[in-house]
């Protein structure tokens, strides 16, 4: 049997098998076969594949947002509005996956906003492109999942499409600790209560080959989760829910949205309502802070700030400049928002703040 027919038999066993206390261990093998195979499908495609396969886009900017949903939803229609892109001129293409950049600018920071049209509900969509898929995707810092007004199942079907190809929405990482050892067989530590019994954990690794080794769960897991953990092959993004076309919509078809979807952004991409809110749900979601960096016995250079990840460190901007964290770092000088007072000193893990002034001295 090939690889494509197992894959179909995997998926129309787990599809039939119904969900319940005594089928729940087989499932569970089930799903850990199907993870498996599909590595196995993206790893022969990478090497038979053509030349473009596994080209990350072009990190351009300080932010990379990737537009997901439906044709014909107004990913199109939505970039033209919010960025310069030319999708004549912009486009490139991966073998199955087309990409179309734009740049915006959100608060004095440059943001790419990525439309990869075939990625949901198209022909090849969920299918063998997965890895292309991922490829795309994982350089994004925010997901913007795109329905239409009318059409809110959208939601759902555009999450099962991303996460059929390992891509999770709105969730940390497990914290699942994997240490392989030469013999001795599967010791499974759980720091917290599970709700299902080891054996089932115990299956999944046998299918991933894990037969010798030390397991350290450390969050309540089910199957989904655990397989996510061994797997390592996926990606996890915030997501921002956008409806689409609510110049068509009532008042009453745009207060049940909300209802439903707790605090999702309605726009329309097309008379250009809803725009600005979304521009600034995009810039919170970032949460991207600028430092403006000053030497010694200078100016601080506000024309072109350090842009880091909200939370950062002192350390993490001595990185930044210096490409490593320990290379002659002595202790640095902080004015605005994060210090105490004007020029207080601070060492490496002082947590910066939007609009800091930062002197390095090494
Ligand atoms: N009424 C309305 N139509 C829209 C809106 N946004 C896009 N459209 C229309 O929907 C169709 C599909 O839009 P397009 O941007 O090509 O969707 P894509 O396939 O997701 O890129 C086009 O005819 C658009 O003019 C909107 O906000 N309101
Ligand atoms: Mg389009």
């Amino acid at each position: 049997m090939g690889l494509e027919d197992e894959i179909s038999e995997v998926e129309r066993e787990i599809s039939d098998t119904p969900r319940n206390k005594a089928t729940e261990e087989h499932l569970g093998r089930l799903k850990a076969k199907l993870s498996r195979l599909r590595e196995e499908r993206e790893k022969r495609e990478s090497s038979s594949g053509g030349s473009k396969v596994g080209y990350a886009p072009r990190k351009t900017g300080h932010a990379t947002v990737v537009l997901v949903g439906f044709p014909s939803v107004g990913k199109s229609t939505l970039l033209n509005a919010l960025t310069n892109a030319d999708s004549e001129v912009g486009s490139y293409s991966f073998t199955t996956v087309d990409v179309v950049p734009g740049m915006m600018e959100l608060n004095g920071l440059d943001v790419q906003l990525l439309d990869v049209p075939g990625l949901i509900g198209g022909a090849g969509s969920g299918r063998g492109n997965g890895r292309e898929v991922l490829s795309v995707v994982r350089t994004a810092d925010l997901v913007l999942l795109m329905a239409d007004v009318f059409d809110a199942d959208q939601v759902h079907r555009t999450r099962e499409e991303l996460r059929d190809v390992g891509i999770r929405l709105d969730q940390e990482p497990p914290d699942v600790r994997f240490d392989r050892r030469e013999s001795g067989g599967i010791d499974i530590r759980s720091t917290v209560e599970q709700s299902f019994d080891g054996s089932i954990f115990e299956n999944v690794l046998r299918e991933y080959g894990f037969l010798n080794g030390y397991v350290t769960v450390r969050e309540e897991v089910d199957v989904e989760r655990f397989i996510d953990a061994l797997s390592g092959n996926r990606a996890y993004l915030p997501s921002l829910t956008v409806f689409n076309k609510v110049d068509l919509a009532t008042g009453e078809r745009v207060a049940e949205i909300r209802e439903r979807f707790g605090d999702p952004v309605l726009i329309s991409a097309r008379s250009g309502r809803g725009l600005e809110e979304l521009r600034e749900r995009i810039a919170d979601a970032l949460d991207f802070i600028r430092v403006y960096l000053k030497p010694p016995s200078g100016e601080p250079d506000y024309d072109e700030p350090m842009v880091l990840g909200g939370g950062s460190t002192v350390s993490d901007a001595a990185e930044r400049i210096h490409g490593n964290v320990a290379s002659g770092f002595r202790w640095a000088r902080v004015w605005g928002p994060s210090a105490k007072h004007d020029g207080q000193q601070v060492g490496a893990d002082h947590v910066l703040m939007d609009g800091d002034v930062l002197t390095i001295v090494d």
